[in-house]
């Protein structure tokens, strides 16, 4: 009987310093700074992807050659808590991949470069409003990471100039990743700014589903609890949607993010990539088109209330 209140007593204690320790390891990953998310490592075959939160809802991410340690950094809004990680991990940085000209995104290239003591960075782009840019792409350009391939997908619509960039290695492996910024969303797809439904259909349904369904999506902010929302509403009876959206909430509660997906996924769940499907279509308004389909959709997301 004492022994086992004792037990009882001395598991209750082992349960609090166990959940003071995770406590305290997520402050440590979390950081000082109230950060949306917790800093995470993707590990795909031949490299790395470190997910890195900055602002409100935006993901920075680095990408890490294995072979080489090379590194390039997408969207690095927060030039300090970029130039802190490329120190702690030992990583050689040497290029800058920007998705498009919007501050949130393109914002600290310019302290990025001044802060920078490692050497040249090559900052690539595809809009003459990204600030510090040294190399403008356009589709299909290549460029390479160490051993890493880069190519340049231009998926104009929510600014004119946008570039998603897809890793892949030599390897003859197919998984890679994609950096989507704010064209494709995990579950939704960006604002039509600079664009129209045409172009987003181009970039969504054309180029990015072209991609081997098991590549991984790394996208610009942490919408997904939103955007599974309009998807849900969209497709009421799609069991894949409320699977996720279950995973996803159990994930923002413990701050940790909802990237990356794959493409594979995207086609399963997101409204904005399932324009050709009749229940989508069916949603938007009955007309067995998908361009139509899209900007309807889209009009409808922009008022949409979560
Ligand atoms: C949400 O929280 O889910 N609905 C959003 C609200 C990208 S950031 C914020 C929002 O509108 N975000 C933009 C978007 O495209 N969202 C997709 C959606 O609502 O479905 N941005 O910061 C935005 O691009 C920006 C910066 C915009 C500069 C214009 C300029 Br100029
Ligand atoms: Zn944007």
């Amino acid at each position: 009987m004492f022994s086992s209140v004792w037990k009882s007593v001395a598991s209750g204690i082992e349960t609090q310093l166990t959940s003071y320790y995770f406590r305290v390891q997520k402050l440590r990953t979390v950081g000082f700074r109230g950060m949306h998310s917790t800093v995470e490592d993707v590990k795909l075959i031949g490299f790395d992807v470190k997910i890195l939160p900055a602002l409100q809802d935006n993901y920075m991410y680095l990408i890490v050659d294995n072979k080489t340690r090379e590194a390039a950094v997408v969207d690095p809004v927060d030039p300090e808590l970029v130039i802190k990680t490329v120190q702690a991990e030992n990583l050689t940085l040497n290029k800058v991949l920007t998705t498009h000209h919007h501050w949130d995104h393109a914002g600290g290239n310019e302290k990025l470069v001044k802060l920078w003591t490692g050497g040249k960075l090559d900052v690539y782009g595809g809009d003459d409003r990204i600030g510090a840019m040294n190399h403008k792409v356009c589709q299909d350009d290549t460029f390479k990471i160490g051993d890493l391939n880069v190519r340049c997908l231009s998926t104009p619509c929510h600014t004119s100039g946008h570039i998603c960039y897809h890793v892949t290695t030599s390897s003859g492996t197919n998984e890679g990743a994609v950096f989507t910024g704010d064209t494709l969303f995990q579950g939704g797809c960006g604002r039509f700014f600079e664009g129209t439904a045409e172009e987003m259909y181009d970039a969504l349904c054309a180029k990015l589903s072209a991609l081997p369904d098991n590549t991984k999506v790394f996208c610009g902010h942490e919408y997904t609890l939103q955007n599974m929302s309009f998807a849900r509403h969209v497709e009421p009876d799609n069991k894949i949607i409320q699977n996720r959206i279950e995973w996803a909430k159990l994930r923002r509660a413990s701050k940790d993010p909802t990237v990356p997906s794959t493409i594979g996924e995207e086609k399963s769940w997101n409204p904005f990539m399932r324009v050709n499907e009749t229940t989508v279509q069916k949603h938007a308004g009955g007309e067995a088109n998908p361009i139509v389909t899209m900007g309807a959709l889209r009009k409808e997301k922009d008022n949409f209330k979560a």
